[in-house]
């Protein structure tokens, strides 16, 4: 199992409709994630940058990498696209973060 964080970008203005997209999420994607080997998933919104902190955990032999490929990340994707920086295929800009600090 390991632990990995990444920054995306929320879009100026949509800070109310990304809780309640979440608050929503589709049980469907939940489950696409679960059975990618993803737990313990977790984003924070910077209130005042937008950058949104991405924090979650996956198994040793997860299939993350298969996701983007799916039919429902695709969909889910699409359907964020309007209120975060994307690039043409709608897949949110992502930037992996290094980790430098872990207390047990
Ligand atoms: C985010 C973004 C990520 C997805 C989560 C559930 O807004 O779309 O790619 O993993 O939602």
């Amino acid at each position: 199992m390991e632990k990995i964080a990444f920054v995306m970008q929320l879009k100026p203005g949509f800070e109310q409709e990304y809780q309640k997209r979440h608050d929503d999420i589709w049980p469907e994607l939940e489950k696409e994630l679960r059975d990618a080997g993803v737990s313990d998933y977790s984003i924070f919104l910077h209130p005042e940058t937008l950058q949104l902190f991405g924090v979650l955990k996956r198994e040793d032999n997860h299939r993350m990498d298969d996701l983007p490929q799916t039919q429902i990340m695709q969909k889910w994707w699409r359907h964020m696209a309007d209120i975060m920086d994307t690039h043409a295929d709608n897949s949110p800009v992502t930037a992996p973060l290094n980790k430098v600090f872990h207390l047990e």
